[in-house]
């Protein structure tokens, strides 16, 4: 269906687009009116302020300096994301949601941007591959040649040997008995690489994951430095809170310097707290015991805790993983543990490598993929969800704050095997 737009799913698309402006349109013009509203408030502050004496004249300034900072970080934030073109993105994200059973009036600017991020990102990995089988071939069924072809883009993108000799030795199977189009060819192998990638999301039995409501919940972000645990901890903070998580963040990477002016940024960003030790050597168990004392008097619903990717040798980086771990089963027995390991999609088969190692000893519960723009091995994915069974829970894809979202295999697999 993706890949063979009908007229009236280009129809669909415009539809949602001419709503999507519209509503556009109206955000646009309630936000003047706020803005014209703050604007008078402010003036009318002002006019009130001035008749007051000169030596208040600096503390009104003082607050006027607040009053922005309060008032127009909200009013931006919700209006940062602009509608773009009715272009080939627009459609083949729309698409993409309407295969999901979305409804036209149900989508929003957000996710349309997301998944051009995703499609866009991906289209390294996937180097326009499809779209020139599709043409190459016409009106023609597959051939054994154009599977050599798939076998070897999948392999390129490190989707890894077991998964690609799985699914081509199927569709191989496939043309054996029957005449296969090229679309049909791509649908089915879309389907075979969706089962790998869920089968450990079904395993877990959940198929989101989000906070358990009424328990604390602690998610440790962990992986070998510079993958993006930080970056990654910070866009979570802000989904989280943005869904109204109360959210708390411990800053338990006391080895790098300036770990804990990171996070303080991400922190300050997403309008979560840190909870955190400045001073030299801190213990990282120590900085997660205060975060829980911290968690556990503010009622919160997740505690993000922020790991360190590089300490003298591996062995100290798991035993220091079991050591928080281990503080957190005494302080708050009943706690959720989720531990999710980071990988940097374009570090492909290394990512593989580091997943293996980490599993075997940090009790891994999922798996974060990042830095998936620009990669030209995102398959590595379905590397990691086939020979390490871990479901895959969030993906990232660029450095802003909106730039990561819960994995969903379907978008991420039609934006793998995209036509375009
Ligand atoms: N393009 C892109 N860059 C990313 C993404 N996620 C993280 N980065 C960048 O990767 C670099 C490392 O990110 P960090 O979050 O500091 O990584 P880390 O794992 O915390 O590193 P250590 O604390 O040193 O172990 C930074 O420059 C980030 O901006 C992503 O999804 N896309
Ligand atoms: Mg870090």
């Amino acid at each position: 269906m993706i890949n063979n737009q009908s007229d009236s799913s280009r129809e669909w698309a415009s539809q949602a687009y001419a709503l999507l402006k519209q509503k556009q349109e109206l955000k646009k013009q309630e936000d003047q009116v706020k803005i014209e509203e703050l604007k008078a408030e402010e003036l009318k502050a002002e006019e009130l302020k001035a008749e007051e004496l000169k030596a208040e004249e600096l503390k009104v300034k003082q607050l006027k300096v607040e009053i922005n900072k309060e008032a127009f970080p909200n009013l931006k934030d919700d209006s940062d994301v602009k509608l773009g073109e009715f272009d080939d993105d627009f459609t083949w994200s729309a698409m993409v949601l309407a295969a999901q059973g979305k409804k036209v009036n149900e989508i929003s600017i957000d996710e349309i941007d997301w998944l051009s991020k995703l499609r866009r990102g991906l289209e390294e990995t996937r180097k326009g591959f499809v779209s020139e089988l599709l043409d190459k071939l016409g009106d023609d069924p597959l051939t054994p040649e154009s599977l050599d072809d798939l076998e070897t883009l999948l392999i390129r993108a490190d989707v890894g040997i077991n998964s690609t000799d799985k699914v081509i030795n199927l569709l191989r199977k496939k043309l054996n008995e029957e005449v296969v189009g090229g679309e049909e060819g791509i649908k089915f192998l879309k389907d075979e690489l969706r089962e790998i990638i869920d089968k450990p999301i079904k395993n877990s039995g959940t198929n989101i994951l989000v906070p358990q409501k009424d328990k604390l919940n602690v998610w440790l972000i962990v992986g070998v430095n510079g993958v993006g645990k930080t970056t990654t901890l910070g866009k979570l903070a802000y989904l989280s809170s943005r869904s109204n998580y109360k959210t708390l963040i411990a800053a338990a990477d006391t080895f790098r310097a300036a770990a804990v002016e990171q996070l303080q940024v991400w922190g300050d960003r997403s309008k979560v707290d840190v909870i955190s030790n400045q001073s030299k050597n801190a213990d990282p168990a120590a900085v997660v015991f205060d975060a829980i004392n911290a968690a556990i008097k503010r009622k919160s619903d997740l505690l993000l805790v922020d790991t360190a990717g590089r300490l003298q040798n591996k062995n100290n980086l798991m035993d220091e993983l079991s050591k928080i771990k281990k503080i957190i089963d005494k302080k708050v027995p009943d706690a959720i543990i989720e531990s999710l390991l980071v990988l940097d999609a374009s570090q492909g088969q290394n990512g593989l490598k580091q997943a293996k190692s980490f599993a075997k000893s940090a009790n891994l519960s999922g798996a974060i993929i990042t830095k998936l723009d620009g990669s030209s091995r995102g398959g590595v994915s379905l590397a990691v969800s086939a020979e390490v069974n871990l479901p895959i829970r969030f993906i990232g894809a660029g450095e802003g704050i909106k730039d990561l979202r819960p994995f969903n295999s379907f978008e991420f697999v039609e934006a793998l095997l995209a036509d375009r």
